[in-house]
């Protein structure tokens, strides 16, 4: 057994926004203390993170003026260099100030568009200045309550040409940035336009520089749509557009729970983290989530410790599925394969077509076959439950 200790190889990132969320719901207020940025570098510090992520305003305070905001930033990278934490993704706030009721890129005023816009190059700026090399895009307010109010497809051309603008700015600036965008079906909005990662991978095709972004995949927001978060990983690495993860965890059909990662669905967080581990993804493993409403200071520290633990441990549990003999007998005799249709491989040509249409298949045979995902799936469990 491991000893599930957190270093910087892992590559584990939390929000100032994570750790530092008070607690407050829509029914509550805050039940914590705010702590200030540079605390809550030390604390993550403290419990072994690598990274730490932010929106400008989690570091800057909207109306700081430009002293403040030199100030705050110089404190913040005091910080970074005490305890060796850095900066990989950073984000911009388009979803807690009013002007953003109706969304930023998509909303109806043309005024709170060109807003966001601006909001977003300073933000740039902001991130690129601390060492930022991801830059993810949620469109929390993206979006309506009622569509008579907004055309849908207006709202992607809008979302486009906002995108372009700002990877045209990156380019322009010479930033070595590359753009992840963040899928969510609802919450704050009724409806968000591209509410699934599947969308977002459509959606970037259509840019003019599609090179420049890929996603990031949220587990509690798939899992808000039904959906199963692995397989949405898995297309978004078979595109090549796996910039970045938000770990989290979240029941089907409840309202956004960001709990600590693991915390309820363990079987699919389990082949979450084996098929992250099994293809080499080196991003950051980003912790979007935050402690239960019931924690105080220590309980913030439990919920981060928590999330690594769980990661670290079910990365063991991968290798162990890995080497479990059994487990690799059975994967075996499932993939079987006599290579009687090897020559089927490489494409289409005409005469493997008229080949195939002239071969005759055993349908009863092909029908018979016992395939004995109980007895894996069964052997994965008890993988799972410390039983093997
Ligand atoms: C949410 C989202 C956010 C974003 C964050 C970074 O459900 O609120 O997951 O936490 O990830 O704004 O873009
Ligand atoms: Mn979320
Ligand atoms: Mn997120």
């Amino acid at each position: 057994m491991g000893s599930y200790d957190p270093k910087p190889e892992h590559r584990f990132t939390f929000g100032l926004w994570t750790v530092g969320n008070v607690g407050r719901d829509p029914f509550g207020v805050e039940v914590r203390a705010p702590l200030t940025p540079v605390e809550i570098v030390h604390l993550l510090a403290e419990v072994g993170a690598y990274g730490v992520n932010l929106h400008d305003n989690d570091l800057i305070p909207i109306d700081a003026t430009p002293a403040e905001r030199d100030r705050i930033v110089a404190d913040f990278k005091r910080a970074l260099d005490e305890t060796g934490l850095v900066v990989p993704m950073a984000t911009t706030n388009l979803f807690t100030d009013p002007a953003f009721k109706d969304g930023a890129f998509t909303a109806n005023d043309p005024k709170v568009r060109a807003y966001a816009l601006h909001k977003t190059l300073r933000a740039i700026d902001l991130g690129v200045e601390l060492g930022a090399k991801v830059y993810v895009f949620w469109g929390g307010r993206e979006g309506t309550e009622t569509d008579s109010s907004k055309n849908a497809a207006d709202a992607l051309k809008r979302f486009r040409e906002a995108i372009n603008f700002l990877c045209e700015y990156v380019r322009d600036q010479g930033y070595d940035l590359k753009f992840a965008l963040e899928a969510k079906p609802n919450e704050p909005r009724s409806n968000i336009y591209l509410p699934t990662t599947g969308a977002m991978l459509g959606f970037i095709e259509t840019l003019d520089h599609p090179e420049m972004v890929g996603v990031n995949p949220e587990v509690a927001h798939e899992h808000m749509a039904g959906l199963n978060f692995m397989h949405a990983v898995a297309q978004a690495w078979d595109a090549g557009k796996l910039f970045h993860i938000d770990l989290n965890d979240q029941l089907f059909g409840r309202y956004d729970q960001d709990f600590r990662f693991g915390a309820e669905m363990i079987k699919q967080a389990f082949y979450l983290v084996k098929f992250l581990e099994d293809i080499g993804y080196d991003g950051s493993r980003h912790f979007d989530a935050h402690a239960y409403r019931t924690e105080g200071p220590e309980g913030v520290k439990d919920f981060a410790r928590g999330c690594m633990r769980t990661y670290l441990i079910l990365k063991e549990k991968a290798a162990r599925f890995n080497q479990d003999a059994e487990i690799q007998a059975l994967l075996q005799e499932i993939h079987a394969d006599d290579g009687s249709f090897a020559w089927l491989a490489g494409g289409y040509d005409r005469e493997k077509a008229n080949r195939l249409k002239a071969e005759t298949f055993d349908r009863a045979a092909l029908g018979g076959r016992d395939l004995r995902y109980e007895r894996l799936d069964q052997l994965t469990i008890e993988l799972l439950l410390g039983a093997r």
